[in-house]
């Protein structure tokens, strides 16, 4: 591999980026160092030692065309909570959401799993910008890396480089980003095709220096670190600083049958199909959804006051079970080509297949492990977390804007949850304070695709809880401070829930595209079009007139007011669950959350 991979010299004249190069370089002796340009030709010799070193399997050129299947080490399939870091030089700093470890120790720690971890390996120099590149929303990073499925990787999810390099110039300031898979090729030795160190991840962030080392992983957010590291973690921490947001939210834009737009952001726990909802078809006449992203939000504010968002990545890094025509027709003609499937099946005809993907299984398949897989196997073929990394311009639900510079303006911050009972279909917060009261208490009940108690409340506050890199009673009250901002327009707040239940057990709203209604709804609201009725825990859309148009839906009125129904008894049982959620953020709470909690408990007393 060291011997085959290509090799270019560096093109910038930053003066501080050649230096750290050098001095990581010297850290960890790579054979060769290669700057990546971004290119196409670069990418297909990327792919083509990658293929060579068995990483990468080429499927069909007529099922799949221009796309690859990776497996990987069954010991590095998913972003590793439990060895995230964030080493901030106090404890207090990183909060009760974060591991924390004393900086100093951590860097000695790194600095001996470093020495000579990338020995007979080339190291990537990869400069990236996450947002578009010369946006004032945008930022710089650069990623050294020894594993070329991530160089490769990068330059679908970022703007990846010689143009960022460029945008860079010879004196930017850009998020120095290290990674290596931890697997140094000694005396020869001979290459796997997925390179790891299991017993050794680390992934950790230094937010008060603005660096990021990633170690003994190369899957998605471990080794990907311009996504959850940079544009979550470290961004929170930058855009508490700098006074904008950066947010685990999805980007869309809402066209109503007169023409108008809104764009909408939307922050969901995992397994609430956020991207399904980013890449939507609406089943409701006349009205059109565009995607901006899918997993993140940057927002700065305009000089009119508001919230300017952009997509800090170019591609998708999507789950790829349970994707299908039926959930995501858009995602599905989206990875038709020029994809990078990771830990998917393969079928006989040199295509991929996940579970939910077709009704009927194939009679013959590998799986993700490469054992012979048939459907009486008792174990599913692709791996629940196995991914698809495809370009954002091959989404064919794209707004022509969404790279554009300035950003789209925020009209609406959607919040979700996966609940079974209590939570109405939709809700709209009485202010802003109110949405962030919202948004810090927010919950999803677990599913069985997650580890522990299924049906058990997981607070997620905003969705940021693994990806705030600070303590996130100083991030709610971030979200407080920017409102007060001199001429602050913010974004109005709701809370949906497609997720709910009848006594039948069976989901009572059919979801996808049928939750246009709910999006028509919000953009009517924030016209000044709709209705709302005023409750105790917020505003519901009223039944009938001013409120969510069902018509042709086949829901009954009895069964729409069921779905919008504020149980206030359950409420008023959950509040101990809320209160001691709350309490976890100790004094770091804002007073006004606290007060937003007795407040509700007041309204629901009275009710
Ligand atoms: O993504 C989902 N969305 C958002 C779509 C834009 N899912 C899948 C969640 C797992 C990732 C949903 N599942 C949604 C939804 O709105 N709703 C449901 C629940 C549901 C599941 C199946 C049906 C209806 C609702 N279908 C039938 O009962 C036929
Ligand atoms: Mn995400």
């Amino acid at each position: 591999m060291a011997n085959t991979a290509p090799t270019r010299q560096a093109t910038t004249n930053h003066e501080g980026l050649l230096a750290w190069v050098d001095e990581v370089g010297a850290l960890t002796q790579p054979d060769a160092i290669h700057w990546c340009d971004g290119s196409a030709e670069e990418y297909d010799l990327l792919a083509q030692a990658l293929i060579d070193a068995g990483t990468f399997e080429r499927l069909s050129d007529v099922k799949r065309p221009g796309s690859y299947l990776a497996l990987s080490d069954p010991a590095d399939v998913a972003r590793v909570e439990d060895r995230t870091f964030i080493c901030s030089e106090r404890d207090s700093d990183a909060g009760p959401n974060n591991n924390w470890r004393d900086p100093a120790q951590m860097r000695e720690t790194l600095g001996g799993l470093f020495r000579g971890s990338m020995r007979g390996r080339t190291m990537y120099v990869v400069p990236f910008s996450m947002g578009p590149i010369g946006s004032p929303i945008s930022h710089i990073g650069v990623q050294l890396t020894d594993s070329p499925y991530v160089a490769v990787s990068m330059r679908i999810m970022t703007r990846m480089g010689q143009a960022a390099l460029d945008a860079l110039g010879s004196d930017g300031e850009f998020v120095p980003c290290v990674h290596s898979v931890g697997a140094p090729l000694i005396d020869g030795a001979r290459d796997v095709p997925w390179p790891c160190n299991a017993d050794n991840k680390y992934i950790v962030h230094y937010p008060e220096t603005r660096e990021i080392w990633s170690f003994g992983s190369g899957y998605g957010g471990n080794a990907l670190l311009g996504k959850k590291c940079f544009a979550l973690r470290m961004a929170s921490v930058m855009a508490r600083e700098q006074g904008w947001m950066a947010e685990h939210m999805l980007i869309l834009k809402l066209t109503s049958p007169e023409g108008e737009v809104s764009y909408f952001a939307g922050a969901f726990p995992s397994a609430c199909g956020k991207t399904n909802l980013a890449m939507m078809v609406p089943a409701l006449p006349g009205w059109r959804v565009e995607t901006i992203g899918d997993d993140i939000a940057w927002m700065k504010f305009g000089e009119d006051g508001r919230l300017y968002a952009v997509n800090p990545e170019s591609g998708f890094f999507g789950v790829a079970p349970n994707t299908s025509a039926l959930t995501n027709a858009n995602a599905i003609d989206m990875v038709a080509a020029d994809t990078i499937f990771t830990n998917c099946a393969r079928t006989p005809d040199g295509d991929v297949w996940w579970e939910g993907l077709t009704e009927a299984p194939p009679a013959h398949a590998t799986d993700w492990r490469g054992q012979e897989w048939t459907p009486d196997a008792g174990r599913p073929a692709a791996h629940p977390n196995a991914r698809f990394t495809v370009a954002a311009a091959r989404c064919p639900s794209m707004a022509p804007e969404w790279e554009d510079p300035r950003g789209v303006p925020i009209s609406a911050i959607l919040l979700g949850g996966r609940r079974a009972s209590t939570v109405p279909l939709v809700f709209e917060a009485r202010d802003w304070e109110h949405g962030t009261f919202l948004g810090a208490t927010m919950a999803s009940e677990t599913t069985a695709a997650q580890t522990g108690a299924v049906g058990a409340l997981r607070f997620d506050p905003m969705a940021m809880l693994p990806f705030c890199g600070y303590h996130m009673g100083d991030y709610f009250a971030h979200w407080l401070t920017v409102a007060r901002r001199e001429g602050a327009r913010m974004p109005r707040v709701f809370h949906v829930n497609w997720f709910r239940k009848g006594a039948d057990g069976r989901f009572m709203w059919p979801g996808y595209g049928e939750n246009a209604r709910v999006l028509a709804w919000v953009f009517r609201r924030v016209a000044g079009d709709a209705e709302a009725v005023d409750t105790p825990i917020g505003l519901v859309p009223p039944i009938g007139d001013g409120g969510i148009d069902t018509t042709g839906l086949g829901i009954d009125g009895e069964t729409m007011a069921t779905l919008l129904e504020v149980d206030t008894a359950a409420w008023a049982a959950a509040l101990p669950e809320i209160r001691a959620h709350l309490a976890r953020f100790g004094d770091r709470l804002p007073s006004e959350l606290a007060a937003q909690m007795d407040e509700l408990e007041r309204r629901l007393a009275a009710a």
